[in-house]
């Protein structure tokens, strides 16, 4: 058995955030990303989307360097090669080096048609096993306090359970403190987006006082070192973000305690089969794990819940319901959430319908490859 492909697709889409998204490196609004479509000759789609930004401030990648790396390289080699599983993709590119989201929208796209293929939901194509996740909401940073509080006051009206405070210097220990008051029970963490150094810690020992559920890379984007002296010196567990790209890259955070907790966001890491290895690694480890989001769209918010069906997803990830981000999405139904749960879909592939005209109204460009 192979998977056939007969086309590929690469839909580049533009698509304006409902709030602006603010984090410790700055704003932005627009996104532009693509969605990947792989096609077969009984007419199933699967769909993959990068979840690399227009430029290079969360990780190196961005959309220009995707469509290269897409274009140039990966795409010949899903051409040139018979692809029997879908975990075979992560070994043909792995002569490639990094280039992880670019990677991983391929790949996304393979999982989808196999699973569709198969007539199997892609949860279970991974081996997942939960129907319903829990999932929190990420808040980014806010012009004041007040705003933060009504921000936080509406989303647990809408019955998230978890939220994410991103914070920088300036914006830390005196917000966290406010939000903490007025909600003693509320499970709450903060994500510095590598806004601080080691000379910071004595700063962030301070936030041991406000029982954070964890801090999300405090440190450097690419350190693993500095963060094992920054956990050592902290009671609030460290999660990592930024820094993990692979399973390689766990195995060392967790050898050297550099972090309790590790957020997997598929993208990060070269795509399901890397995060499904990840998984498996902190399973065994007793390692907690949770899913990470990048304000993606429909396609890649469905993979997310895919993901997080398997079992060592034992804390609510950031995967929120379509209507946080976007006026319409691409997919149909919407991911919706209900009391911090959303319900997996049981359709075959990723569960939820492309919206072909929300494709072609948010599209940019198309290019097709033959194979
Ligand atoms: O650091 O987890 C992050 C968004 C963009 C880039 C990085 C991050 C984030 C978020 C938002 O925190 C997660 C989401 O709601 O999709
Ligand atoms: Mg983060």
């Amino acid at each position: 058995m192979t998977i056939p492909i007969k086309q590929l697709k690469l839909h580049k889409l533009k698509m304006r955030l409902n709030d602006p998204f603010t984090t410790s490196f700055g704003t932005f609004q627009d996104k532009e990303f693509f969605i990947t479509e792989a096609i077969d000759d009984n007419g199933n789609r699967g769909f993959g989307e990068s979840v690399a930004f227009s430029s290079p401030w969360y990780s190196e990648e961005t959309v220009q360097t995707n469509l290269h790396i897409m274009e140039d390289f990966l795409i010949k080699i899903l051409q040139e090669n018979e692809i029997k599983h879908p975990d075979d993709v992560s070994n043909l590119f792995s002569s490639i080096r990094r280039n992880n989201m670019a990677k991983s929208a391929l790949e996304g796209a393979i999982w989808d048609l196999y699973a569709k293929q198969k007539k199997i939901p892609l949860a279970q194509a991974l081996g997942g096993t939960k129907k319903e996740i829990d999932v929190g909401i990420s808040i980014g940073i806010q012009p004041t306090i007040e705003d933060l509080l009504n921000m936080i006051d509406h989303y647990v009206q809408e019955g998230y359970k978890r939220v994410k405070i991103k914070i920088k210097p300036g914006w830390d220990i005196d917000v966290l403190r406010e939000v903490r008051s007025h909600y003693p029970d509320l499970p709450i963490m903060a994500d510095a987006n590598s806004a601080y150094t080691l000379n910071d810690i004595k700063h962030l020992q301070t936030f041991d006082e406000l029982n954070l559920m964890m801090i999300e890379q405090p440190l450097e984007h690419d350190d693993i070192v500095d963060h094992a002296k920054l956990q050592a010196a902290l009671k609030t567990p460290i999660c990592l973000d930024e820094s993990i790209h692979s399973l390689d890259d766990s195995k060392k955070a967790v050898q050297l305690e550099s972090c309790k907790i590790i957020n997997i966001k598929i993208g990060r890491v070269g795509g399901l089969t890397e995060a499904k290895r990840i998984h498996d690694f902190c399973k065994e480890q007793g390692i907690a794990v949770w899913c990470g989001g990048m304000l993606e769209a429909g396609v890649g918010r469905a993979h997310n819940i895919a993901l997080t069906t398997l079992p060592q997803f034992i804390l609510p990830g950031d995967t929120a319901g379509s209507s946080r981000y976007w006026e319409k999405d691409i997919i149909q139904p919407e991911v919706i959430v209900e009391n911090g749960i959303i319900k997996v879909p049981d359709k075959p592939g990723i569960g939820y319908e492309i919206d072909d005209e929300a494709l072609d109204e948010f599209a940019v460009d198309v290019k097709t490859f033959n194979f």
